[in-house]
């Protein structure tokens, strides 16, 4: 009874282990497939001082075999009798201190470029990024000025949108404690330091969503704080930003009067435009409606054109269980209106946030009737049209 019990026990601890490999290689964040420059350098690094230590591994270990086998006690052996006893032998000692010493100097030889030349800036395309509690908002300088404040310059969340095989400058903001930026498959990590600006190159080598958080334990909901790269081609990439600044005018044409966009559109002047930014309508220049917290929550301009929402949480997007989007009748892609509808009736519970202290979103539940969320969802469905969509989904492969 009792062998069986432990033989029981033994099997499904065994299970347990595998199923937590296995979790550990169907996650999203995948740190062994890299696909742009900058992983592959840090993926080569990583493979080589993994095989030297298994090499170190095995030459320890038949070592210490050895030893075991040609030291051991034999029958003829005197059990009083000891053996010489040595102290200190220089020639060992030297051949141990050195031979570790080779191996670190040889890796530090190997490494250090690699980590300089991984923080230098570059000169190609700037994004600016922005963590914060406990999303990550990204704005693209799109007269490419070297600043990020125009008009026309494009802001988003959760979604990082780049065209392939090109060298994108990151500019690394917190708008308040520590985060940490990585995307496994497009470079390593980079801290995200209030007061500073940190610079991080990511490239891809082919489309797809590459998923990514935040790796600095920054609060409640840092688990939350997701994001991904989608990487396009070059001419997907032009039709984003086009659909973008699209996106920034049509938010500005006037809605049908009587209809539930422009009732949705009423109550988001009563109960939202305090935090959400919405380009050309609600900004702190526009009708002289001032958003009195311009930059704690996400521009809403182009809400449809995210695949995610709250820090990527959400999708915002219906997928089945391979994560390939599922599309209605007309083609389109299936809005996930159940939890978009709640995230707005009460957010604290869908992520836990501290909204008292500029940390997410409040609590809608006891404000806002079914009526009020229908026409609010209705409002938000004009911001924006679909997301482009990389052909192949590379990243979640
Ligand atoms: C107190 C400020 C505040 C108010 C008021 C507010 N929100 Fe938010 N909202 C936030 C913050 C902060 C987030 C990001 C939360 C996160 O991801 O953790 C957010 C996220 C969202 C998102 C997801 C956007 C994205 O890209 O992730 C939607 C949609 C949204 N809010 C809609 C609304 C609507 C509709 C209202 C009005 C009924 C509203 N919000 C009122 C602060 C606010
Ligand atoms: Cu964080």
């Amino acid at each position: 009874m009792g062998a069986r019990f432990a033989r029981r026990w033994r099997v499904s601890a065994l299970a347990g282990v595998a199923l937590l490999v296995a979790g550990c290689a169907t996650g999203q964040l995948d740190a062994t497939k890299p696909v742009g420059e900058n992983a592959r350098d840090i993926d080569w690094i990583m493979r080589l001082s993994g095989w030297m230590a298994v090499g170190v591994g095995i030459f320890v270990a038949a070592a210490v075999g050895a030893i075991i086998l040609k030291f051991r006690a034999k029958p003829t052996d005197d059990p009083d009798d000891l053996p010489p006893q040595i102290h200190g032998h220089r020639k060992a000692e030297i051949t141990w201190t050195l031979i570790p010493t080779v191996l670190l100097v040889f890796l530090t030889v190997i490494t250090l470029p690699t980590v300089f030349a991984l923080a230098r800036e570059g000169d190609g395309r700037k994004i600016k990024v922005e963590g914060q509690q406990w999303w990550w908002q990204f704005t693209y300088d799109v007269n490419s000025n070297g600043d990020f404040d125009d008009a026309e310059d494009i802001v988003t969340a959760n979604d990082l949108v780049i065209p392939v095989g090109e060298e994108i400058n990151l500019e690394l903001h917190s708008n308040d404690v520590i985060h940490s930026f990585w995307i496994p498959q497009l470079n390593g990590k980079r801290d995200v330091v209030p007061g500073r600006v940190h610079h991080w190159r990511i490239s891809s080598t082919e489309p797809g969503i590459f998923y990514g958080e935040c790796v600095e334990f920054c609060g409640l909901s840092h688990a939350n704080m997701q994001m991904r790269a989608i990487v396009l081609t070059e001419a997907d990439f032009e039709r984003w930003l086009a659909e973008q600044q699209a996106g920034q005018q049509r938010a500005e044409e006037p809605l049908e009067e009587g209809s539930a966009e422009a009732a949705g559109a009423a109550l988001f002047e009563t109960h939202c435009i305090s935090c959400h930014v919405v380009d050309g309508v609600y900004d702190s220049a526009a009708n002289g409606k001032a958003n009195l917290l311009a930059g704690v929550a996400p521009n809403l301009t182009n809400l449809m054109s995210r695949t995610a929402f709250a820090g990527a949480l959400y999708e915002t997007y219906l997928q089945d269980s391979d994560r390939e989007y599922l599309r209605g009748p007309d083609g389109k892609l299936i809005l996930n209106l159940a939890e978009l509808r709640e995230w707005v009736r009460n957010a604290p519970e869908m992520k836990p946030a501290r909204a008292d202290n500029q940390q997410g979103m409040l609590d809608f539940a006891e404000v806002l009737t079914d009526q009020d969320l229908d026409n609010l969802m209705a409002y938000l469905q004009t911001l924006g049209s679909e997301p482009v969509l990389p052909a192949t989904n590379a990243g979640a492969r």
